[in-house]
C-alpha cells in the first residue's frame, strides 16, 4: 500500500514537502490579522506576492529537507504550482490573493488508508487542496484501498467568525480561557488538518482559532465509525491556539513533547497520565517572539515543529541546541536541517510535510480508557 500513516513516529517511507513557489502574503480577514512584528500598531500587513529573495530562501532550506529525506531513502513528493496571486471569489465572500503551499500539513492529513482534506479557516486558504489534487488522484488510482474524503466546506462568510476576539485585551482573553471561543464561531464545521494529531486508534484535536466543536464533531461522525477515538484537548493558557503541533508533539509510543507555556487542561492530561504516557517539557527556543521573522505569523515554538522519521529519529531545525540535546538525551538520532526561512510561510518541519507512508498498522496505544462514542 503507498497510503498507510496511523502516527506521527511510525518509520516514514513517502512524504509530500512544501513548496514556496508564487507564495503571497496572507491578506487580512476576518479570520486572520497578520502584523509585521516589532513594527509600530496600526501598520499596515504588506500585500502581494512576497519577494523572489525570500521565496527563493524559502524554497533552498525547503530542498535541503527533501536532499535529506531522500539521503535516508525516503520518497520525496511535491505540490503542483498554483496561482496564489488569483482573487477569490464564491457567493459568501471575496479575498484580494491566496497563500502558498508551504505548509501541506495545514490541510491534508493522511488517516490509515484515508486522504482527508480539510475544510480550512481562512478565506485565502480556501483553495489550498489544489496543489495536492494531482498527488491524491495518483494515489486514489494506484489502490483501491484508498479512500479520499473532502470534508464539507464552509460559507467563510461574516457570519463565521468572531470579529471581536481579536480586540479583546489580554485581561478578557486570560477570563476566557476556559470558554475555547476564538475567532470562529460554532455554526459551521471548521477544522486546519494541523489541529489533529495521530496516535494509532486514537487522535487528539485541538480547539483554535482554526478548529471549531463543530468541526471536532464533523471528525467524530467521520473517524468513529471506522474504529477511531477522538478526543478534543485545550491549553487554556494558548490564548492564539491555532495548529497543534507546535504545542503537543508524540515521538514515539509514550513519549510527547510539550510546551512548557500551553499547559494540557488537567482533564485532557488523564488519558495520557492513565496509559503511562510521559509528557516532556521542550526546553526554551533558542529565538525569542521578537526575535521571528518579521513577517511570521507564528510564535518562537516553531522550535518544537519537529519531523520524526521513526520512533528512533528526529530531525530538528539547525540552531535548536537545547531541543536538540534534549532529544539526544532521550535517545533520539538527531538529524538537523537550517529552516528559518521557511518560518514567515507559517512552519518548521512537521508543518512543511504530509505524511504519506509510514511502515506500520494501527495500534491502540491508550488501552486504559473512558470513552463515549458520540453514537
Ligand atoms: O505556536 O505559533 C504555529 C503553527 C502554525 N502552523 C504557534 C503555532
Amino acid at each position: 500500500m503507498i497510503v498507510n500513516s496511523w502516527n506521527e513516529w511510525d518509520p516514514l517511507r513517502e512524504i509530500v514537502v512544501g513548496s514556496a513557489d508564487g507564495a503571497h502574503f496572507e491578506p487580512t480577514e476576518p479570520g486572520n490579522r497578520p502584523t509585521i512584528r516589532n513594527a509600530p500598531v496600526g501598520t499596515p500587513f504588506p500585500t502581494g506576492p512576497k519577494s523572489p529573495e525570500a521565496i527563493d530562501r524559502a524554497n533552498e532550506e525547503l530542498a535541503g529537507l527533501v536532499a535529506l529525506l531522500e539521503s535516508r531513502g525516503i520518497t520525496v513528493r511535491r505540490p503542483d504550482p498554483h496561482d496564489f496571486g488569483a482573487p477569490v471569489r464564491t457567493p459568501d465572500f471575496e479575498v484580494p490573493n491566496q497563500y502558498c503551499a508551504v505548509c501541506p500539513r495545514d490541510v491534508m492529513i493522511t488517516v490509515g488508508h484515508d486522504i482527508i482534506e480539510a475544510p480550512m479557516s481562512r478565506r485565502a486558504r480556501y483553495f489550498e487542496y489544489r496543489p495536492y489534487r494531482r498527488l491524491v488522484y495518483e494515489y486514489w488510482n494506484a489502490d483501491p484501498r484508498v479512500t479520499w474524503t473532502t470534508a464539507p466546506k464552509p460559507s467563510m462568510d461574516d457570519d463565521m467568525y468572531r470579529q471581536e476576539f481579536w480586540d479583546w485585551p489580554v485581561e478578557e482573553r486570560h477570563r476566557r480561557m476556559h470558554s475555547f471561543e476564538f475567532c470562529i464561531t460554532q455554526d459551521e464545521v471548521v477544522f486546519d488538518a494541523a489541529d489533529i494529531s495521530r496516535f494509532g486508534r486514537d487522535l487528539i484535536v485541538q480547539e483554535s482559532m482554526t478548529t471549531n466543536r463543530t468541526g471536532i464533531t464533523w471528525l467524530k461522525r467521520h473517524l468513529e465509525p471506522r474504529g477511531f477515538r477522538v478526543h478534543p484537548v485545550h491549553f487554556p493558557l494558548d490564548y492564539f491556539p491555532s495548529h497543534v503541533d507546535c504545542t503537543f508533539v508524540p515521538l514515539r509510543p509514550g513519549l510527547v513533547l510539550t510546551n512548557p507555556e500551553r499547559p494540557l487542561l488537567e482533564r485532557d492530561a488523564r488519558l495520557f497520565h492513565d496509559n503511562d504516557w510521559e509528557l516532556v517539557d521542550a526546553p526554551q527556543p533558542t529565538t525569542g517572539n521578537d526575535e521571528m521573522p518579521d513577517f511570521c505569523q507564528s510564535s518562537k515554538w516553531l522550535s518544537m515543529n519537529v519531523l520524526s522519521l521513526s520512533p528512533t529519529t528526529v530531525v530538528c531545525e539547525e540552531q535548536e541546541k537545547p531541543l536538540q540535546d534534549l532529544l539526544d538525551k532521550l535517545d533520539f538520532e538527531v538529524l538537523t536541517v537550517p529552516f528559518r526561512n521557511v518560518f514567515e510561510y507559517g512552519g518548521s518541519l512537521h508543518c512543511a510535510t504530509w505524511d504519506i507512508h509510514r511502515e506500520g498498522v494501527r495500534e491502540d496505544y491508550f488501552p486504559n480508557i473512558a470513552y463515549r462514542p458520540l453514537v
